[in-house]
């Protein structure tokens, strides 16, 4: 890595729950590169797995060549370089707080609900009654966690009033594998179905979307190029044995 250079966060696809951090990327505004991640590919090398042991996406390398993972980190990362509060709230403050409650509460109870779909899709030595087991303990997560969040959410356009901060990021990046997996009927849930229909229809979400399906894209400006995952990983490890 340059001793400093843009932050390169992944873009995992298909459907990565990264896409909600690039969305944040976007709406902060200030310098950073993606490289995309085949989660199915070339995510499960062992070059990838020197850079996140877990194999996982997201992951962030920071302008000075840290490794972070674990989305949790990455948004906090990203509040700690919102000096003008354009996606979060002044730290110690009731908002804040409120922030990181939901940023919990979407990255642990709501993702993990989706959990048992994502093994019931990859089990392949499964069987078809071990992998229906597993879709309807699935589907009755997602359900509750959907309920729970349906009664969070308030009258404001956004998860915390009337702009979109690192929650929304957060939710949008995963509120969208309800309709990969048919888990649930998203008319059940109208402010969870508006607020999707919100974000999804934002730039800086079709531009994260764009870019894990490999498309043209123009964003905000404030990306500043694809790096082949490669040169990241070489780099990385590269910086890792210095
Ligand atoms: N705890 C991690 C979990 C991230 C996560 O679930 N990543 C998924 C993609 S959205 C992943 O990489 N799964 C591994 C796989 O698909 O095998 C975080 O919050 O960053």
């Amino acid at each position: 890595m340059n001793p400093i250079s843009e932050p390169i966060l992944t873009s995992g696809f298909p459907l990565g729950s990264s896409a909600g951090l690039v969305t944040a990327f976007e709406w902060l505004g200030q310098p950073y590169r993606l490289t995309r991640v085949d989660m199915l590919g070339e995510m499960r090398t062992d070059a990838y797995k020197r850079l996140n042991g877990r194999v996982e996406t997201p992951v962030l390398i920071t302008g000075e060549g840290r490794v972070l993972t674990e989305t949790m980190a990455i948004a906090l990362w990203l509040e700690a370089r919102d000096p003008d509060r354009r996606i979060s709230f002044e730290p110690g403050t009731p908002k804040a707080d409120r922030l990181h409650q939901y940023v919990a509460f979407l990255n642990t109870g709501f993702t993990g609900a989706f959990f048992p779909m994502w093994v019931a899709l990859e089990a392949e030595d499964a069987t078809e009654e071990y992998r229906e087991t597993l879709r309807k303990l699935g589907r009755s997560l997602v359900a509750t966690r959907h309920e729970q969040l349906e009664a969070m959410i308030g009258d404001s356009d956004y998860l915390l009033g009337d702009r979109p901060t690192l929650a929304d990021a957060v939710f949008a990046g995963v509120a969208r594998w309800v309709d990969f997996h048919k888990a649930v009927d998203p008319r059940h849930y109208p402010r969870i179905l508006a607020l999707r229909k919100r974000i999804e229809a934002d730039p800086a979400f079709c531009f994260a979307v764009a870019i894990e399906d490999g498309k043209p894209a123009a964003g905000s400006g404030a990306m500043k190029g694809l790096v082949p995952l490669a040169d990241v990983l070489r780099k990385a490890s590269s910086a890792l044995a210095a």
